[in-house]
């Protein structure tokens, strides 16, 4: 039986709104990761790459684990994890874990039950969600009971969506044989240093066997049980994504040695993130004022961690009650009021339709950019810029500059279009004005692009956008992005050949501070 009629009374709550309403929402609105080098299925051109089935299997619509699905795939995050058991510099325990969440921002703490009616609402009016995290507020391991009560309800009901959680690692070792019992498959451990003299610099203290334990000491006990679960993860198959917080002059070169070491215990994937450190959000790190990398800073140590091991460039360092696409925040929609009045029907066959559709379109994205690509083939320039993307998902330029929150960032050369990250923004369009901010902020987080390919832009900023040195380009409207960054790459050199333009190196880009809350 595929369709199976959920109400949210089953989680005893009151409700009318219709499934198929619930789905006009969906289509109304709009972590593997080489970005497309061919190197691994993970992100590669064709997707699967050389990856063993069973594992493209678990990673293919994971968001996270896959830059091509972030494209198409939501995640969803519930916050039924609010205590922790360490302490990191860059955290304030008023706000949600600065290590899976962007940092500043509160979410709203809720119950197993009402977590697992949270999931099965947000699974009825968005297809394409297709994983479940617990990354918070505090520590998911941290609070276990709490964590595998919603595992628990949320797999009796819809067994399609994918188990995902989050942790300092500190409780890992005793957990892992439960996180395997309950098909847990994606384990993140934010790990920042694997020198206890380097840790004693991010973690104050951490509380273990009953027990505070400070300085190298407790640095020494959280590495050491950190890199036991993962090894006790690996061996069990289970995928392990490691987060790292970037914190120049502490451990940005360090990073280097955490990179080998968690490759060497079989980690999936690796996400540097960089440190968010604004004095308001009350952090040590924040108060004595330490500042987080520029975007080629962090560029350049994600570079030098890739080589066999897949860098994870598309985290949006989202809250923990996170729902939506990784570039987008629906969490409004799904708050606690607002899903004890929905009813809604678990749809599996609409689900596994929209997940179908995706997997042609997603074949017709990679053939299209292998098209384009072989259009290259004769070119011998060495050239490599950098273009901005105005999408709301789906892998498409589709957005107008005035709307982006974000732009996502590719770097095109003759071997390919890469994703190499994103930029948060201010909105430029505010109810049909200039926002307040104006253009300033967004030059600065373009300030190392070439181009900016957008669906549609007004003379102003583009203007303003020419005079900054950044070429505004429409002519790609609703087209696929990589072949489009490869055909604009294309006729770049073409003109630069021609002596119509000038190729010029560009400068660093800012990476936003602030905190990234509902839109
Ligand atoms: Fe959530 Fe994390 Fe699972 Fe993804 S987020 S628990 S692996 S489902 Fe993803 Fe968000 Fe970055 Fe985390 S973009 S913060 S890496
Ligand atoms: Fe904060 Fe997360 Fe560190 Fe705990 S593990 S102190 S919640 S950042």
């Amino acid at each position: 039986m595929q369709k199976k009629l959920l109400t949210l009374h089953d989680f005893g709550a009151p409700g009318a709104t219709s499934f198929d309403e619930l789905r006009k929402g969906a289509a109304q609105s709009g972590c593997s990761s080489t970005g497309g080098n061919g190197k691994s299925g993970c992100g590669s051109a064709a997707g699967q790459g050389d990856l063993p089935p069973e594992i493209w299997e678990k990673v293919k619509n994971h968001p996270c684990y896959s830059e091509q699905a972030h494209h198409h795939f939501a995640r969803m995050h519930v916050a039924v994890a609010p205590a922790c058991n360490i302490q990191c510099n860059y955290c304030n325990r008023k706000y949600d874990c600065a290590n899976e969440s962007r940092p500043g921002v509160v979410s709203e703490k809720l119950s197993p039950e009402q977590a697992a009616r949270k999931v099965i609402a947000v699974a009825s009016t968005i297809p394409q969600m297709t994983v479940l995290g617990i990354a918070g507020p505090g520590d998911a391991l941290a609070n276990p009971a709490k964590t595998f009560k919603t595992f628990e309800l949320v797999t009796a009901t819809a067994p399609d969506i994918k188990l995902c959680l989050s942790t300092n690692g500190l409780m890992l070792p005793d957990y892992v044989e439960q996180i395997a019992a309950m098909n847990v498959d994606h384990v993140t451990i934010t790990i920042n240093m694997i020198d206890p003299e380097i840790g004693a610099q991010i973690y104050p203290w951490i509380f273990y066997n009953h027990r505070r334990y400070t300085g190298v000491e407790a640095s020494k006990i959280l590495s050491e049980r950190q890199l036991l679960g993962l090894e006790m993860l690996t061996a069990r198959g289970i995928l392990v994504k490691v987060n790292s917080v970037m914190i120049p002059g502490i451990n940005d070169r360090h990073l280097i040695e955490v990179n080998k070491a968690v490759k060497s215990r079989g980690a999936f994937l690796h996400n540097i993130m960089p440190l968010i450190s604004e004095p308001e959000h009350g952090t040590v790190f924040g108060l004595e004022g330490r500042r987080g990398p520029s975007a080629q800073e962090l560029k350049a140590l994600q570079d030098d961690c890739e080589g066999e091991m897949n860098m994870m460039r598309h985290c949006r360092q989202c809250r923990a009650d996170a729902v939506g696409l990784l570039g987008e925040d629906r969490s409004a929609e799904f708050t606690t009021d607002k899903v004890m009045e929905m009813e809604v029907e678990y749809d599996l066959a609409a689900r596994q339709a929209y997940q179908a559709k995706v997997e042609a379109e997603r074949d017709a994205i990679a053939a299209a950019k292998q098209r384009e690509l072989a259009t290259l083939a004769d070119e011998t320039a060495t050239i490599k810029i950098q273009v901005a993307i105005a999408t709301k998902g789906g892998g498409v330029i589709n957005e107008h500059f005035g709307h982006a929150h974000e732009f996502q960032i590719y770097e095109v050369s003759t071997a390919g279009a890469k994703f190499i990250g994103h930029r948060r923004v201010d909105l430029y369009c505010e109810g049909g004005y200039a926002s307040e901010t104006g253009i300033e902020p967004i030059l600065k987080a373009l300030n190392d692009c070439t181009a900016v390919l957008v669906a549609k832009i007004g003379l102003c900023p583009k203007d303003s956008l020419a005079g900054a040195g950044i070429e505004a380009v429409e002519d790609y409207a609703f087209e696929y992005i990589e072949q489009s960054v490869i055909a604009y790459f294309k006729d770049y050199l073409e003109r630069v050949g021609k002596s119509e333009i000038s190729h010029v190196a560009r400068g660093d880009a800012d990476i936003r501070q602030g905190a990234f809350v509902a839109s």
